[in-house]
């Protein structure tokens, strides 16, 4: 049976790989905090999941999971993944993102060097409009560490590992500080007449928002390959955080324009004015396609919190 390790695993992404990974087979262990700030762990109560105490800033941690486990695929899917909480916390953002992902391949490198690796790589890299990276956020330049760092442990040592640059992905998991679930949850404690309007930061902001389930099969695909090989992955459609907000009101029948405010603490320093990504590789390399369109994301968002 082939092995998996996966880090991040109580969070939106690790949970659903991990549920993916259980349906076709695999043996599947996860590395978990002590302490878990996650807004869900649904992965907790899957019985066949076996979970590991350690931290991507702890590489005695790190090396003694990777020996124990023995995977055939690592995915390093956890990180201080709030871009907005890393203007205030940079240097930690740094050490889990950017040294964490270098503490991982190294514990791979010396104990399971036939490892195949997932570094989650991100859209918020490029930044904008200039070609390249462009880091805009101290959440951006660990990421682009992190990338560059796979890269190498590829290169340099023939290890197997792959980098997937993921656009925006969404779904009932989603953290509760992201722009998409926060507008499902207002949306849903308007409903209920607990709340009496949402605020937000930038509204003009436009995303490439997915559908985390699909993105996290991508992932597994790209370790599947014959040859180590990054992608994109992406709908190649933008939206703005005001269209989302729209679209999530409607869904309970409200009118947003009655209920959204600006808070202008809820703007960053700098913020990526618009992403938006081409998959045509993944398309025609992995035979991957998103399955859900922005209306239905929306939509399924918006429901499980009113059903919540
Ligand atoms: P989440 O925020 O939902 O999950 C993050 C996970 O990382 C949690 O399980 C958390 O565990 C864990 N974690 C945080 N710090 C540490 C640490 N020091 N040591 C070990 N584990 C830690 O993220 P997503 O599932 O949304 O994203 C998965 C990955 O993909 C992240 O790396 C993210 O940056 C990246 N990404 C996400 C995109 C998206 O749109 N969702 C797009 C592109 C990239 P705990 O329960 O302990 O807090
Ligand atoms: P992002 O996601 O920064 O793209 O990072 P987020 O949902 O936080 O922001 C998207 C856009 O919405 C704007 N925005 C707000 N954002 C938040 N969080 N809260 C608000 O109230 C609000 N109002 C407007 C933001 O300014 C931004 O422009 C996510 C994370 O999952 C990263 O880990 C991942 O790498 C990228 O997606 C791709």
């Amino acid at each position: 049976v082939p092995r998996a390790l996966i880090t991040g695993i109580t969070g939106q992404d690790g949970s659903y790989l991990a549920e993916q990974l259980l349906a076709d087979g695999w043996e599947v262990h996860g590395l978990v905090r002590r302490s878990s700030t996650s807004h869900t762990a649904p992965i907790r109560s899957v019985p066949d999941v076996h979970l590991h105490g350690g931290d991507l800033c702890d590489f005695p941690s790190l090396l003694r999971v990777v020996q124990e486990v023995r995977p055939d695929h690592i995915y390093n899917f956890a990180a201080q993944s709030s871009v907005a909480e890393s203007f205030r916390q940079p240097l930690h953002t740094a050490d889990v993102v950017a040294l964490g992902a270098g503490r991982l391949l190294e514990a791979m490198r010396i104990a399971a060097p036939k490892a195949r690796f997932y570094q989650a790589s991100s859209s918020e890299m490029y930044g904008g409009t200039v070609p390249g990276f462009h880091p805009r956020s101290p959440y951006a330049a660990a990421k682009v560490h992190a990338h560059h760092l796979a890269a190498f442990y590829r290169e340099s040592y023939g290890l197997f590992v792959v980098a997937g640059i993921l656009f925006n992905h969404e779904s009932p998991r989603r953290g509760v500080d992201f722009v998409t679930r926060r507008i499902a949850r207002g949306v849903a404690a308007i409903a209920r007449g607990e709340a009496r309007e949402l605020r937000l930061g930038n509204l003009d902001a436009r995303r490439d928002w997915g559908w985390a389930p699909d993105y996290v099969a991508a992932a597994h695909r790209m370790l599947l390959q014959e040859r180590p090989v990054d992608h994109v992955i992406a709908t190649g459609e933008s939206h703005s955080v005001r269209d989302f907000a729209h679209r999530a009101f409607a869904v309970a029948g409200l009118d947003a324009a009655e209920f959204v405010r600006t808070d202008p603490a809820l703007l960053r320093p700098a913020d990526v004015g618009e992403l938006v990504g081409d998959a045509s590789v993944a398309r025609d390399v992995l035979g991957w396609a998103p399955t859900v369109p922005f209306d239905e994301i929306v939509r399924r968002m918006v429901e499980a919190e009113l059903a919540a």
